[in-house]
C-alpha cells in the first residue's frame, strides 16, 4: 500500500491547549507522525511517497476563502495586536446566532474557530496545506487505479467545517480528497467513513446537503462527549442530501464485540449506496487507554480489534483511500494504524 507523508507537519507544534478550563500541553504532537511512520517501517508498508502540490483550488471547494485568509494570515496579525505569541487561541468565541463576522485580529480568531483546541502557530497554514496534499495525492492514486492509500495527514481534519477551526482541526483533509474524487472522475460518488471516536462534525457540515457524498460516522455520542453540539442518529442530511447523512452514536465503554456490530451497520449502509470511492477518516482515539477519550468515557477498543475493521471494510471492495485523523495514545499508535492497513491489504 502506497504511503503518502510529509514533513512539513513538523511547522505546526503549539506548545499548549485550553482543555476543559485548563492550559495543558497538547496531546496532537509532531511525535505521534513519527511514531506511526516508525511502525509502517518495521511492520514494511510503503513505500513513502511525498505528496504533490495541488495549489489551493481544490481547497477553496470544501473552504470558504476568508477563512483561507484567516488561516494564512492570523499568527503575525494576532501577536502584532498584541496576542500571546506562544499561539492564537480565541479569547471570544463568536455564537454564530448572535454575531457579525469580524476582522481585527483579536476578534477573528473567535469568529473562525469553535473552541480552544485548534491553537495557531506561524507554521500551521503551511502544515495544514501540506496534510491537504497529502490527502489530494492520496486521491490521486486511486483515480489513476490504486485500491488503496494511507495518507498520513497531519494535522488532522475532521472536525474542521468549512469556515470555521476545532478540535486539532484546520482544513478538512478527508473532505477536500472526497470533493477531489467526484470531480475528477465521471459521475463520481465517494462514501466518508468516519471511525475516529469523536463525531466528524466538519465533514457533516461540508457534504450535508450534497447527495453525491454520503457521511457515515461511528463515534462517542454526542450527548456526553465532544464536540457535543452534533453527531445524533437523527441528522440525515437535508435538502438534496436528506438521507445522505449517517450517525451511529455509542455508548461510553463499548468494546471489541459492540463496535463492529456498529461497523457492519456502516458498512451496509455503504454497500447499499455503492459509491465508486471510499474515503475513511481513520481515527485511533476509539482504543481503549487513549488520553483524549479517557474522562471514564472513553471506548474499549483492543489493538487486536483493528485489523478486523481493516478486514470488514476491504470486503466493500471499494477503491479506499485513508486518512489519518486522531489518536493520542502514542503507545500502541504505531501498531493500531498498522493492524488497520495490514487489515485492509487482506
Ligand atoms: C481529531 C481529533 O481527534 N480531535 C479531538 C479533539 C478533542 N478535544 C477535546 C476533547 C475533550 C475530552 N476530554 C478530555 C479528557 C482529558 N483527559
Ligand atoms: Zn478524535
Amino acid at each position: 500500500m502506497i504511503v503518502v507523508a510529509s514533513d512539513t507537519h513538523l511547522q505546526h507544534n503549539p506548545p499548549h491547549e485550553f482543555l476543559d478550563g485548563a492550559l495543558i500541553p497538547i496531546y496532537e504532537t509532531p511525535e505521534r507522525v513519527v511514531i506511526i511512520r516508525g511502525a509502517l517501517e518495521r511492520a514494511a508498508i510503503g513505500p513513502v511517497v511525498e505528496p504533490r502540490a495541488f495549489g489551493v483550488e481544490p481547497v477553496r471547494t470544501v473552504h470558504d476563502d476568508g477563512y483561507l485568509t484567516y488561516l494564512e494570515t492570523i499568527y503575525d496579525r494576532w501577536v502584532v495586536a498584541g496576542g500571546a505569541p506562544e499561539a492564537v487561541i480565541p479569547g471570544t468565541l463568536a455564537v454564530r446566532w448572535m454575531s457579525r463576522p469580524h476582522d481585527h485580529p483579536l476578534a477573528a480568531p473567535g469568529y473562525y474557530t469553535f473552541d480552544t483546541c485548534a491553537p495557531i502557530v506561524a507554521g500551521t497554514y503551511a502544515a495544514a496545506r501540506a496534510a491537504a496534499d497529502v490527502a489530494l495525492t492520496g486521491a490521486e492514486l486511486l483515480l489513476i487505479g490504486s485500491r488503496c492509500a494511507y495518507a498520513l495527514c497531519r494535522p488532522p481534519g475532521h472536525h474542521a467545517g468549512r469556515d470555521l477551526c476545532g478540535g486539532y482541526c484546520f482544513l478538512n483533509n478527508a473532505a477536500i480528497a472526497a470533493a477531489y474524487l467526484v470531480r475528477n472522475a465521471p459521475d463520481a460518488t465517494c462514501a466518508i467513513l468516519d471511525i475516529d471516536f469523536h463525531h466528524g462534525n466538519g465533514t457533516q457540515q461540508i457534504f450535508y446537503e450534497r447527495s453525491d457524498v454520503l457521511f457515515v460516522s461511528i463515534h462517542a455520542a454526542p450527548s456526553y462527549q465532544y464536540p457535543f453540539f452534533l453527531g445524533y442518529a437523527d441528522e440525515r442530511g437535508a435538502g438534496a442530501g436528506e438521507g445522505y447523512n449517517l450517525n451511529l452514536p455509542l455508548d461510553a465503554g463499548v468494546g471489541d464485540r459492540e463496535y463492529l456490530v456498529a461497523l457492519d451497520r456502516a458498512l451496509d449502509a455503504i454497500a447499499a449506496f455503492a459509491p465508486r470511492f471510499l474515503v475513511l477518516s481513520a481515527g485511533f482515539d476509539t482504543f481503549e487507554g487513549d488520553p483524549v477519550a479517557n474522562h471514564g468515557d472513553s471506548f474499549a477498543l483492543s489493538t487486536a480489534v483493528y485489523p478486523e475493521i481493516g478486514r470488514r471494510i476491504a470486503a466493500l471492495n471499494l477503491p479506499t483511500l485513508v486518512v489519518q485523523e486522531g489518536g493520542y495514545a502514542i503507545d500502541a499508535l504505531g501498531d493500531n494504524v498498522v493492524g488497520l492497513l495490514q487489515g485492509l491489504e487482506e
